[in-house]
């Protein structure tokens, strides 16, 4: 008996080590769930100083938040995305940018969806040794983009820049942004499972 509890105690463990790092959504308010009241035409959606959105900055423009469904389109995640494009304008192209705290030289995964609004629309997206440009035409489903990174700073900052249209403020949806630290990869979880079977046999052989 005492055999066997050891046993599990030890894959409790790998457990244990393994899951937090499956998880973990670097960002905060990646899915642009919490945003203040919405009160532009009829509360459908709303603009703001990036300071009052938790978690993201915009460079000299504000942020512009839509509810889920409000001109027909559903949220990928939950009841808010954001417009890339946002409201008003000042001349110069969209950001949407959050500071990460990385480990140089770590590796990490990114992902988002994203929806075109018009049809013809394009925007950027960079983090570190990251840097896509992304042609945005679907106006009917969300599409899900995923890439890595491997961060060269203490502090990485994700950044979504509009670059068709540039400076107009219709266009670029954007929603339920994640940032993880690389998972292990399968082979390496495999090899722990054999390695873990493998001390289950030796034990049994032993008893
Ligand atoms: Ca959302
Ligand atoms: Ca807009």
């Amino acid at each position: 008996m005492f055999k066997i509890k050891s046993l599990g105690a030890a894959i409790g463990l790998a457990t244990l080590i393994l899951s937090p790092v499956a998880s973990a959504n670097l960002l905060t308010n990646g899915s642009f769930e919490d945003s203040p009241e919405l009160t532009q035409a009829g509360g459908g959606w709303g603009f703001f100083n990036p300071t009052l959105v938790s978690g993201w900055g915009s460079e000299d423009n504000n942020i512009e938040i839509w509810n889920s469904g409000f001109n027909g389109v559903d949220a990928a995640d939950g009841k808010q995305f954001a417009e890339l494009n946002a409201h008003p304008e000042t001349g110069i192209a969209f950001t949407l940018f959050q500071d990460i705290v990385t480990t140089i030289g770590e590796s990490y995964n990114l992902s988002f969806a994203y929806r075109a609004r018009n049809g013809q629309e394009s925007f950027n997206v960079s983090a570190a040794d990251l840097d896509s440009q992304i042609q945005n035409t679907s106006t009917s489903e969300w599409t899900i983009y995923s890439g890595m990174f491997t961060a060269q700073e203490e502090l990485t900052r994700l950044m979504f820049t509009s670059v068709d249209p540039e400076t107009e403020t219709l266009g670029n949806f954007i929603d339920n942004v994640s940032v993880v630290a690389k998972v292990p990869e399968p082979g390496t979880l495999a090899l722990l499972g054999l390695g873990l079977a493998g001390l289950g046999l030796s034990r049994r052989r032993r008893s």
